[in-house]
């Protein structure tokens, strides 16, 4: 049976419509998971909305709705670019889901069972109209001595019940766990960000909450819902089959991969680990924290205007022009920034005046000139066996860069081996063979629809979509006698920078 991999994304948070740092998000976890499928893994790849909190609480108060309608509307918002995105999750999660309430409340219960949630105040300046506690020095003072928070509302001093989780005692244990696995948390500079994070000490962390009740009960404690964060990180767990699902959750868990953004490595590599190691249950493999989109080299926000819709820069450059983009021109780890132009100089340097004009050229040719009749052996030069063997080298480079999640090194080999048949098709000029040795052009034709086959099949998880037609295009690896390719058409359009971008 073929080894299994676990992917997950964050789950994301459905209080407005998705943005392009979620779509980054999917598409690189979704290139990782085809990559894998490729090499023969059985894979499980998690996506989904994280819905409960005071976030959400607000946002649908904001609205005139509940949160759960909130949530039932935006869900659909990312489940519809999930879609477009051609992004082939096997669970898209919700957290509002039945069987999600019971893997939080099970992880709940593990923790309570050794003795890690204990009951205590929670005190501080807290806004009913913000439902959230604020610190002395946010605050200003209003008319009368009344102390205001940030967003100017009142604020009284708050005494609140809550579970507290015993992080501090997890602080040890953490720390050998780096250690133990340098890979745990990458990349490097996430890492030590992270270690000097929890040598500076861990306080027990607030659990529960009081105020507000859209979220999971807490186990035996009515009038408690647990912490957003405790049940969004549960989400991997559900997915898993836990807890009753024994057999998937031998299969699946634990987790390969937690790829998340950069801003929230900290969940996902402090209290979430501490949650697992206190309810005995195996800690993920490994956690990646990729950068943030810029747009135009600026962080993108609803106050200045400049927060992007994927789904519009999809339909405006196609959905594989954008993944390209995104994969190949963000060093995988840092921060990226992105505009019209720079996705469209990408695509078409890369997609369609190399890959997709070498294809087509190849492919035109035969059309023409045989009748579109796979080409016959001919008579081999060393040429040929040598450009195989760099497309092979080109294969081999990004897969080790896959595998290594250097997705844009890998790409990077990838065009190696498509700038190798570029340079074979023009040293060899089979528009020139054509009249003075046939023999030669159909041994050079051969070898370049294989090569373009070997280099679809590779960078298939980045453009599945246009790897897959451009399959169709080249025909079965070992074609039957006679074998006709079927009509060319060029897959990869050379783009227009489009109005008003
Ligand atoms: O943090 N560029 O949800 P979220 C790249 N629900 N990635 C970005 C980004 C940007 N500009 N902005 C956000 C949450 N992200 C929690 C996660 S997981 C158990 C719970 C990434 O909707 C962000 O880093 O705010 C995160 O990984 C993901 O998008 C969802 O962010």
């Amino acid at each position: 049976m073929a080894e299994p991999y676990y992917i997950t994304t964050a789950i994301h948070y459905p209080n407005g419509r998705p943005h392009i740092g979620h779509a980054y998000e999917m598409i690189a976890a979704d290139a990782i998971a085809r990559f894998q499928r490729s090499q023969g893994r059985d894979v499980f790849f998690q996506t989904g909305t994280d819905e409960h909190g005071l976030k959400m609480v607000q946002t649908a108060r904001g609205r005139g709705m509940t949160a759960r309608e909130l949530a039932d509307e935006m869900s659909g918002y990312f489940r519809e670019m999930a879609e477009k995105l051609d992004i082939s999750c096997d669970r898209f999660i919700r957290t509002s889901e039945p069987d999600h309430y019971a893997a939080s409340q099970a992880i709940w219960q593990a923790m309570a069972d050794a003795g890690d949630l204990y009951l205590d105040r929670y005190e501080g300046w807290y806004s009913v109209r913000d439902e959230a506690f604020y610190e002395e020095k946010e605050l200003t003072e209003g008319e009368g001595g009344q102390k205001l928070s940030p967003q100017g509302t009142p604020v009284e001093w708050t005494v609140e019940e809550t579970w507290f989780f015993r992080l501090s005692k997890y602080q040890q244990p953490l720390l050998d766990l780096y250690a133990a696995n340098p890979d745990f948390i990458r990349p490097e500079a996430r890492r030590n960000e992270i270690l000097r994070f929890v040598e500076g000490g861990l306080v027990d962390l607030s659990v529960s909450r009081t105020s507000f009740d859209w979220g999971v009960p807490v186990p035996g404690s009515p009038g408690h819902v647990m912490y957003v964060w405790v049940d969004a990180l549960t989400n991997y767990l559900t997915g898993a089959g836990y807890p009753g699902e024994a057999e998937k959750l031998a299969r699946y868990w634990p987790a390969d991969l937690h790829l998340i953004g950069k801003d929230i490595v900290r969940f996902h590599t402090v209290y979430w680990p501490a949650f697992l190691m206190s309810a005995k249950i195996a800690l993920p493999k490994q956690v990646f924290g990729h950068g943030f989109l810029l747009n135009r080299g600026e962080k993108m926000s609803k106050s200045v205007g400049n927060v992007v819709d994927p789904m519009e820069l999809a339909r405006l450059y196609g959905v594989d022009a954008l993944r390209y983009f995104l994969l190949r021109d963000v060093s995988f780890g840092q921060d990226g920034t992105f505009s019209d132009e720079a996705i469209v100089t990408r695509a078409n340097a890369d997609l369609a005046n190399s890959f997709g004009n070498l294809a087509q050229r190849t492919l035109a040719f035969i059309a023409k000139n045989l009748d579109g009749l796979y080409p016959e052996e001919g008579r081999a030069d060393p040429a040929d066996a040598a450009l195989l063997a760099e497309v092979e080298l080109a294969r081999a480079g990004f897969r080790v860069a896959f595998q290594d999640l250097a997705l844009g090194q890998g790409i990077e080999a990838w065009m190696a081996g498509v700038f190798a048949c570029n340079q074979y098709i023009d040293a060899q000029a089979p528009w020139a063979l054509r009249k003075t040795d046939p023999e030669r052009m159909h041994a050079v034709l051969r070898t370049l629809v294989k090569a373009i086959r070997m280099l679809a099949e590779t960078i298939a998880p980045v453009v599945p979509e246009s790897a897959a037609k451009l399959l169709e295009q080249v025909g079965p690896a070992i074609p039957p006698p006679g074998y006709r390719f079927p009509a060319p058409s060029p897959i990869f359009p050379k783009l227009e920078l489009q109005e008003g971008a």
